[in-house]
């Protein structure tokens, strides 16, 4: 594993730092949308008092704070493995380029001692999965590794209800950012209720501060809504997400490749409002993640 210096050196002095994935660069937004959106989300964490590690794979070596040329070079490229959990071993022993996944993030953050990590949505239960048992890596992970994930809740792609359901099993708090219900990406929020609506950054730090004071290993999932201006209207956005299922059903695209699909349809299928609601929520979120990562660093002893 490669940590860049400056990171490294922030880890041991116990400066904030905020990890960010790869897989929304490589396989989450179309060139060069996604690598304007990485360099975007890297400059409001260092606006904000953090330093910025975005963490991805290349020729087999987990790479922690890539440099904008690596990243520029990771949202050309073609064929890039989508990397959760069970496909790390196989892409580091074969020297691949692998873009990290919630999951894959959170493995690689937490060896290399991060503590926060901002995305835009998490995976989640899918629809049906009560049958198809297409549970996301990412709950699992949420369940084990000792890393806090900030975004903008699931996508309405998942089944909402059988998410929390799974992270409630798994033991992951779910905070809401000055909200009592779930926030649902592209819209501020759905009518499911949260563990908690947390005021203020240091509210969220507090809390982080204690599930580790406590050796409660997994994370704490703070969810963030899009902001108003920014947001999709409901109705609007869950129809064209059933149109997406639907042509994804009729070309019978399964297992990892189902996200990727839906994510990249519904950008075509919004003539690209879905991406730009994608680009302002994560740079909202990332404002959230570097704030708690600072109030973090001030409390934590
Ligand atoms: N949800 C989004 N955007 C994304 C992803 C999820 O709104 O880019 C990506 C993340 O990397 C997440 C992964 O970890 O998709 C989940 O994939 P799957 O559903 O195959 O577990
Ligand atoms: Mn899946």
């Amino acid at each position: 594993m490669k940590i860049n210096p400056e990171i490294k050196k922030a880890i041991e002095e116990g400066k904030p730092v905020v990890a960010l994935e790869s897989t929304i660069i490589s396989h989450g937004m179309p060139y060069p949308k996604n690598v304007e959106c990485a360099l975007a989300v890297e400059k409001v964490i260092r606006e904000n008092g953090a330093i910025p590690a975005t963490i991805g794979i290349i020729d087999g070596e987990p790479i922690i704070g890539m440099s904008p040329d690596e990243i520029e070079l990771f949202g050309k490229r073609k064929g890039v493995a989508k990397v959760s959990r069970r496909d790390l071993p196989i892409i580091v022993a074969t020297k691949k380029w692998g873009a990290t996944t919630v999951s894959a993030t959170m493995i690689l953050a937490e060896k290399a001692g991060i503590e926060f990590f901002v995305t835009g949505g998490i995976g989640g239960a899918h629809r049906k999965a009560n049958e198809t048992f297409d549970v996301s890596a990412d709950l699992d992970e949420l369940g084990k590794t000792n890393v806090t994930v900030i975004c903008a809740g699931p996508k309405a792609i998942l089944d909402l209800n059988l998410t929390m359901e799974y992270l409630e099993t798994k033991g992951v708090p779910v905070i809401a950012y000055h909200s009592d219900y779930l926030p649902a990406f592209f819209t501020p929020t759905s009518d499911i209720k949260v563990d908690y609506n947390a005021q203020s950054a240091k509210e969220i730090a507090e809390i982080v501060k204690a599930k580790r004071e406590y050796n409660l290993n997994g994370s704490v999932l703070v969810c963030d809504p899009v902001p108003e201006e920014y947001a999709l209207d409901k109705d609007y956005i869950n129809h064209e997400i059933d149109k997406a299922i639907q042509e994804m059903e009729e070309q019978g695209i399964k297992g990892k490749d189902e996200t990727p699909f839906l994510l990249s349809k519904i950008v075509s299928l919004t003539n690209g409002k879905s991406l730009e609601t994608n680009i302002k929520l994560i740079l909202n979120n990332a404002k959230l993640g570097a704030e708690i990562a600072s109030e973090y660093s001030k409390i934590k002893g």
